[in-house]
């Protein structure tokens, strides 16, 4: 196999541990902290997870090794979308699994969680491994979105396990793959499987946080991804002085990455999803506030700017997921055939204008015809719409050019608008992970080891303190049902990880918030340059400044 220069040097870069497990194995000791309980709806989780309910937090120290020394087989499995550092997360465990015993086998289950439905594995060997080190990407195993979650795979995931004599299962996923590792657990201890399931915090998304995960892995590489190719948007649009960039990242719901590259690269405009629901934005509200933005600068002679969109943002207009709701009642079940076989756009329009309210309808006219028509040809298996195919890049950019056309009009605003639209995404979620995704990733894998050394079962490997230098970060665990809380999901009350939104009176969003008026006028373009692998610590080896801002620094 032909491999870059950097892929070679990578090869050779040495994941950095925090101090605690630096000193081999033998020298790692457990101490034990407070019971916890969950973060919400306490008596009806712990109802739910009799066996995994109210265990200790639990920190890795210098001192005797005390865990029992029984060999181990253990099951990996790579969950949901790609995140940067998931390599590392394997290898962590790999090695410490065989600096602990030459014997134990690490076994990766292909294609996500139905890999282990089906009993798909590659056992893992020292050449295999070394391909993969620090590299981007998810094709160790490969990934998948299916969910382990009814009594019945569990039953499947217990027979597989048996079969191989597995003795601990690591799920490396984010907050739904992490309530399913939980429930998983749970089934394993009360059937005495004596098969533990151990998991690691991943998603780009960064919305898998809370007081004690600081980040989920792949957030610092993908919004580096990201804020490098918008300061390089940035820096062309100072240059040409002639457009309008209007940039959609991702991030599902949350809108952590769009305001982490918002904070990376001081952009004219960034829209947080949660402050448009907590405002109850309206589009026009919306387009008249980037509008806003547009107008003052083309004052000061510039007709350019840079605006970012959280994919997420479509979710959170009040009046627009109305709409959306509607629209998936419009079509449900046979309805989509009837709507599908109308000869024109013409037919399709009045179908659509019979079956919405008013107040929907007055939404949906306002819409680019192009926005329409996603709405109703892009649908998931469930038969929703599939919000995060909605262009909403473009959506913005034309609600713009009508406000800034009725401006004209008025006489309001005489500058040139030109727009281009681009979607950030699937850039970021398989570039070589940073050297911080790259250390914290191999130290989350590392410590989930130790978690299974010391027999924990519905832990989530936790690695903190991390806007220190590695040294001081701080190795342990945390049991899954600590972030659990009861939510109502399709029409039932379930046993989830809250999910962590952008909190509006938190640091990062304080900052971005102080700023921003001067950034929408202004050209304060900040230009944060390629992820640096080699170089100093200050350059190579910085977290994100959503971190730091939470940590106070
Ligand atoms: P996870 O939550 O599984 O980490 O995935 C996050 C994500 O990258 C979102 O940002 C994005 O909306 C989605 O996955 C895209 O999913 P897919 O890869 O299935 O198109």
């Amino acid at each position: 196999m032909k491999i870059s220069p950097l892929q070679k040097a990578r090869y050779e870069y040495t994941p950095k541990l925090p101090g605690m497990l630096r000193n081999g194995i033998a020298e790692i000791s457990v101490k034990e902290g407070e019971a916890t309980q969950s973060v919400a709806d306490q008596e009806k989780i712990a109802e739910l997870f009799p066996n995994t309910y109210g265990k200790p937090e639990i920190t890795f120290i210098k001192g005797q090794n005390t865990a029992a020394d029984k060999k181990q087989v253990v099951g990996v499995i790579l969950s949901g979308g790609q995140a940067p550092g998931g390599h590392n997360v394997v290898s962590g465990l790999y090695d410490a699994l065989k600096a602990t015993n030459k014997d134990n086998v690490l076994l990766g289950f292909k294609g996500g969680p139905s890999g282990l439905l089906e009993d798909k594995y590659i056992e893992m060997t020292d050449e295999y491994i070394d391909q993969y080190r620090n590299t981007g990407g998810f094709d160790i195993i490969g990934s998948g979105r299916t969910k382990l979650e009814t009594p019945e795979q569990f039953a499947v995931a217990a027979e597989v396990c048996k079969k191989h004599g597995i003795t601990a299962i690591v799920i490396i996923g984010g907050d739904d793959s992490n309530t399913n590792a939980c429930t998983l657990a749970e089934y394993m201890a009360a059937n005495n499987t004596g098969v533990q399931v151990i998991g690691c915090p991943k998603t780009i998304d960064g919305d898998l946080k809370n007081e004690d995960i600081e980040c989920s892995f792949g957030f610092d590489t993908a919004t580096k991804t990201y804020s490098e190719l918008i300061g390089n948007i940035e820096r062309d649009a100072n240059s040409a002085k002639k457009y309008w960039h209007f940039i959609k990242v991702m991030g599902r719901s949350a809108s952590h990455v769009a305001l982490e590259c918002a904070l990376e690269t001081q952009p004219n405009i960034c829209l947080i999803g949660e402050e448009v629901a907590a405002k109850k934005m309206s589009l026009s509200e919306i387009a008249d506030y980037i509008a806003d933005s547009v107008e003052k600068r083309a004052a000061n002679g510039d007709n350019f700017g840079v605006a970012i969109i959280p994919e997420g943002i479509v979710e959170f207009v009040p009046e627009f997921s109305v709409l959306i709701a509607e629209i998936n009642e419009l079509l449900a079940g046979e309805k989509t055939e009837e709507f599908n076989a109308l000869p024109s756009w013409d037919a399709k329009y009045e179908f659509i204008k019979a079956g919405l309210t008013k107040e929907s309808m007055s939404v949906f006219e306002i819409l680019p015809q192009g926005i329409q028509q996603q709405l109703f040809l892009e649908r998931d298996p469930h038969g929703n719409v599939q919000v995060s195919l909605i262009e909403s890049e473009k959506l913005f950019a034309a609600l713009v050019a009508d406000k800034l056309a009725e401006r004209k009009a008025a006489g309001t605003y005489t500058g040139k608008f030109a727009t281009q639209h681009h979607f950030f995404g699937y850039e970021g979620r398989c570039a070589f992970p940073s050297n911080f995704d790259a250390d914290y990733c191999y130290s989350l894998g590392y410590n989930a080891f130790m978690l299974i050394q010391y027999g924990f079962n519905g832990y989530l490997s936790k690695v903190s303190n991390l806007s220190k230098p590695a040294e001081e970060w701080v190795a342990g665990g945390m049991p899954i049902t600590k972030m659990m809380n009861m939510e109502r999901r399709n029409g039932k009350d379930k046993p989830v990880i809250r999910k962590a939104l952008t909190e509006l009176d938190g640091a990062p969003f304080k900052y971005f918030e102080a700023h921003r008026d001067q950034w929408a006028v202004e050209t304060a373009f900040l230009f944060p340059g390629a992820i640096q692998y080699y170089g100093p610590a200050s350059v190579c080896d910085i977290t994100t400044r959503t971190l730091a801002l939470e940590k106070g620094e």
